[in-house]
């Protein structure tokens, strides 16, 4: 088995779709943060909804109970463990499956692990593991908000449904506020901040589930608020932009992810991709720190390190590989042609999948930024976040 072990703020997940429960392990949390077990459980909540989930999510209530790690609602520096409880727990009586789903786990680790069996991958592969990862980054954003850090995850697209763009606004950009984008988005059920192409999307969805069919689509997380100099050129693994891909291509059923104008940068030249940089005295009080841009392409990040600009990734997500129609497959234990099985199952999950690209991609900023500034306590970390933005102010202006 293969282990990539990182210093710092870090979380495990554990747990089968159809166990007693999904449990998560998050370390590195400095003492003194005040958890809001309410937020958590209202993005656990919001991961549940969005218009196309099945007949699962009607049985879930999910929430955490914290088992460790915080004391009377503040951490205390210890490993805090969470547990989300299932209800439709029936590992052990739930039927064989036979007949890998293509698109899904199924035959790929029922070859990894000698079985004929896809249960024994599929109750791990499911999709159900993003409730324990949306748990902690909830967890992390708790930290993140201290520092004025905000993140929000929308859909920009379902099958062939685009929204239309709509810029967050920040110094120097008309737009939403983040406040104004999160209550568009949280009024429909495509968890979409453009209203009328939310309609169509849910429309869509509706047309995918007649014709037993099932759709993907692509979200987009911002991050406001972020300082510069998270992450690191010096070593590769250190680079945010790989992390955070790496983070958000590990949600299940992500295969492709881009973090500002991403692929859209091959075909344009260079005079129409770099942001240019100006200085505004102004703006020292900014996320910029007064370095303003004509645009952000780069999506905050440069050379793998926060650039003062909102950071920008975006993800698209499969659609779902339980299909009611079936696909041609083929049953392990004889080898003869057979449809896949159908197992009950979502239409259509990308409003989910913007819930957990939102959560764990804020994970990843608050595992960033406590690398930057580390500290035993919260005030350590804020001495030491202080201490850096009057340095850079400062940049300059020094003898
Ligand atoms: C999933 C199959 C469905 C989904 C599940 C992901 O579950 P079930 O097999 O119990 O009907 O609802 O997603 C969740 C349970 C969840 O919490 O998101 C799969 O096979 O990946």
């Amino acid at each position: 088995m293969m282990t990539f072990e990182m210093p710092g703020l870090t979380y495990k997940t554990a747990g089968e779709s159809h166990g007693p429960a999904l449990v998560a392990l998050v370390e590195g949390l400095p003492a003194g943060v005040t958890v809001d077990v309410d937020f958590i459980d209202a993005e656990l909540r919001r991961r549940q909804g969005g218009y196309g989930r099945g007949g699962r999510m009607k049985i879930e209530r999910d929430s955490v109970t914290i088992l460790s790690g915080v004391r009377r609602g503040v951490t205390i520096g210890s490993p805090v463990v969470m547990q989300i409880v299932n209800s439709d727990c029936r590992i052990d009586t739930a039927a064989e499956v036979n007949c890998p789903r293509p698109g899904h786990a199924d035959l790929a680790g029922s070859l990894k692990w000698l079985t004929t069996d896809c249960r024994d991958t599929l109750e791990r592969a499911s999709a159900r593991e993003t409730a324990a990862r949306v748990a902690c980054g909830a967890l992390a954003r708790c930290l993140l908000q201290e520092f004025g850090i905000e993140c929000i995850g929308y859909v920009i697209r379902i099958g062939a449904i685009k929204a239309a763009d709509l810029p967050v606004r920040q110094a120097g950009v008309a737009g939403l506020s983040v406040d104004e984008i999160r209550s568009r988005r949280d009024a429909n059920e495509a968890y979409c901040p453009d209203e009328a192409s939310a309609a169509a999307m849910i429309d869509a969805i509706r047309r995918a589930k007649a014709d037993k069919d099932t759709l993907g689509g692509i979200v987009e997380v911002q991050v406001l608020g972020v300082p510069p100099g998270l992450g690191s050129c010096a070593r590769w693994q250190d680079r945010l932009d790989g992390r955070l891909m790496r983070a958000v291509g590990s949600i299940q059923a992500i295969k492709g992810v881009e973090i500002g104008l991403g692929f859209g940068v091959a075909d344009r030249p260079g005079s129409a991709v770099h942001d240019e940089i100006s200085f505004d005295p102004t703006r020292r009080d900014t996320p910029s720190l007064g370095f303003t841009r004509s645009s952000n392409n780069a999506g905050g990040l440069e050379g793998g390190m926060t650039n003062g600009q909102p950071i920008v990734v975006r993800a698209a997500m499969k659609p779902i590989s339980t299909l009611l129609r079936g696909l041609d497959s083929v049953n392990l234990k004889t080898t003869q042609p057979y449809r896949s099985d159908y197992e009950r199952s979502d239409i259509c999950a990308v409003p989910a999948a913007g819930v957990v690209a939102e959560n764990v991609v804020a994970f990843e900023i608050a595992r960033a930024f406590l690398e930057k500034f580390s500290g035993d306590t919260l005030p350590e970390v804020r001495a030491a976040y202080e201490f850096y933005l009057n340095a850079v102010r400062s940049l300059g202006q020094l003898p």
